[in-house]
């Protein structure tokens, strides 16, 4: 078996192809086909440039060759650390033409992120703008590309902007415009083969790569197949009843699972639909972009729902064409889910997904107490739930229990982690998802915590371990335990509990510590607490239990 191949025992793989959940498309050739069928219609918008899918189908002609030019072709891997602008969705699809495989890679990662991925991915070229944030991504991928060592050939760097003058730095620009020769039109007499939608992808390979919210180290990388991934954001789409009128507005980040495919970009553009991308996440902006775009649907982690009531509070904008706002990647409070579909004037649906797979939706039309105290139940009907104690027996439905799950859509394993993958999964391939939900009579999911040793910071997945092992690098600081501690606004906030020699670190010195490792600045704890030693359970663990109680004792 090559590791491209998807990894569901053959018995599950002829059953989710009979039921038609795997279609046999890749996404290269759902591309030419939308192009084909309504080539017309506007499939992207980003401020004032538009394109129609046959405009998307030739840039992702164009994008291909360029980088076929480059050296990429079927099967490899390409970071793509892009902000919410109309080139991550150019550049993956270019890659999906040739057959290559986008690795998504947030924004604010940085040297130890996208280091890891380059190394774990075994990627050729990475793709990032020149400046964003305030931050020059050239100078992180110099510095990645310093620490790739000796064996392997340089990274190539794709720019969006202005590339600067390092060797092996290449504007995107440059290489979308490359002589108009897509792969079909090369000589005069060869026809177009089916090849030349997808590089000879097979729709059982894997299509991209997504960062896992991890409890380890080091992230690990989750594949996902054009047949998965494709039913991922269709059985999204339906549930969501998406059509060729559905104008989604990307507000999250879209290399988040949540905003590209649940249903998001692909789902929408499956539907054909229109997709709008939110340079921001503001009220302001999006509102604008509603008014103008006639914006139906939209997604927000919930630290982004307070400010968008308030917004909507002021009476300055029309949001009648704006139909549902899904909220997800961290647990909603209920006040907030009751007060947001009157403030807004539109139907809320909660969302509860992984990177990993499965996604559980409320329905539409569910009673308003489903939708505000509820994650949602899963959007297919072959999706296998388990809820279990701490012995792996089931639990009986309303009682609290880890969720195990597998199904068409939910990996078998981690992309090259298979010492890792013996723990994460059931013998039987459920997926061990560290999160503790009860299930209701309606198959509906209640999330009340987790056993992962992750913290949700409004949506941003922090594994606590990755952080502690910075900390420990601290010339100062002898141990050290991450733990999450529950916040207004962002659900939960991070304290850092260290044990020093002498004074401990401030808060922005272990900041800037943890900047110049190389992490991703949101991981930086929102506050250090120096304590004389870590409390240990009975079986010798750090008891974060009893440091988070601690800090909360009035
Ligand atoms: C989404 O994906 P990830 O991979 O960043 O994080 C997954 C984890 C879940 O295991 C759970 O712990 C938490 O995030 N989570 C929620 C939640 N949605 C996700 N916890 C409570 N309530 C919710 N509604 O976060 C993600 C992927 C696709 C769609 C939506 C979210």
């Amino acid at each position: 078996m090559t590791e491209t191949e998807q990894r569901w025992p053959e018995a599950e793989s002829a059953r989710y192809r009979a039921v038609g959940h795997w279609q046999g498309v890749t996404f290269g050739a759902r591309l030419r086909r939308a192009a084909a069928d309504h080539g017309s219609r506007v499939a992207l918008v980003d401020g004032d440039r538009r394109w129609t899918y046959a405009d998307l189908d030739a840039e992702a002609d164009r994008v291909a060759h360029g980088l076929r030019g480059l050296g990429v072709g079927q099967g490899d891997r390409v970071v793509v650390q892009l902000p919410n602008r109309a080139e991550f969705v150019l550049v993956w699809f270019g890659l999906q033409r040739l057959g290559a495989v986008p690795v998504h890679a947030m924004p604010g990662h940085r040297r130890r992120e996208i280091g890891h991925l380059v190394r774990v991915s075994g990627a050729v070229a990475c793709v990032v703008p020149d400046r964003h944030a305030r931050f020059d991504h050239r100078d992180l991928m110099r510095s990645v590309r310093a620490e790739s060592g000796p064996n392997r050939s340089p990274l190539t760097v794709v720019v969006v902007g202005d590339p600067g003058q390092e060797d092996g730095f290449v504007s995107f620009e440059a290489l979308r415009a490359a002589p108009p020769s897509s792969p079909g039109h090369t000589s005069p007499d060869a026809l177009p083969t089916a090849a030349d939608d997808d590089g000879g992808a097979d729709p059982g390979d894997v299509a991209l790569l997504l960062l896992s919210g991890g409890t380890t180290g080091l992230p690990k990388l989750i594949p996902r197949t054009h047949d998965a991934y494709a039913y991922n954001a269709r059985a999204c789409a339906e549930v969501c009843a998406l059509d060729d009128r559905t104008v989604y507005l990307a507000v999250l980040p879209l290399g988040f699972n949540f905003a590209f495919a649940c249903p998001g970009v692909l789902g929408t553009l499956m539907a054909g639909g229109t997709v709008v991308v939110a340079p921001d996440p503001s009220p302001q902006t999006a509102f604008a972009l509603v008014e103008r775009e006639g914006v139906t649907l939209t997604s927000l982690t919930p630290p982004l729902v307070s400010p968008w009531m308030d917004e909507a509070a002021s009476g300055s904008w029309d949001l009648a064409g704006l139909a549902v706002v899904q909220v997800g990647g961290a647990r909603l409070p209920e006040e907030q889910a009751r007060k947001l579909g009157p403030a807004l004037g539109v139907t809320v649906q909660q969302v509860f997904g992984m990177a990993e797979g499965l996604i559980n939706l409320t329905r539409l039309d569910d009673p308003e107490d489903l939708v505000c105290a509820t994650q949602g139940r899963p959007v297919s009907p072959d999706d296998e739930i388990l809820v279990v104690d701490t012995d792996g027996g089931p639990v009986p439905d309303g009682s609290a229990g880890e969720l195990l799950t597998r199904g068409p859509y939910t990996l078998r394993g981690y992309y090259r982690a298979e010492e890792h993958d013996r723990t994460a999964f059931t013998p039987d391939g459920y997926y061990r998802t560290g999160d503790v939900v009860r299930r209701l009579p309606s198959g509906h999911l209640v999330v009340v915590g987790r056993i992962k040793d992750q913290i949700n910071r409004g949506g941003e997945k922090i594994a606590a371990v990755e952080v502690e092992e910075q900390l420990l690098v601290h010339p100062a600081i002898t141990a050290a335990a991450l733990v999450g501690v529950p916040d207004e606004h962002r659900g939960e906030r991070t304290v850092a509990f260290v044990v020093c020699d002498g004074e401990a670190p401030g808060v922005r010195e272990v900041a800037a510590h943890l900047k110049e490792r190389g992490l991703a600045e949101y991981k930086a704890p929102d506050e250090v607490v120096q304590v004389s030693g870590l409390p240990l359970t009975a079986v010798g663990k750090v008891d974060k239990a009893t440091l988070a109680r601690e800090l909360l004792r009035p």
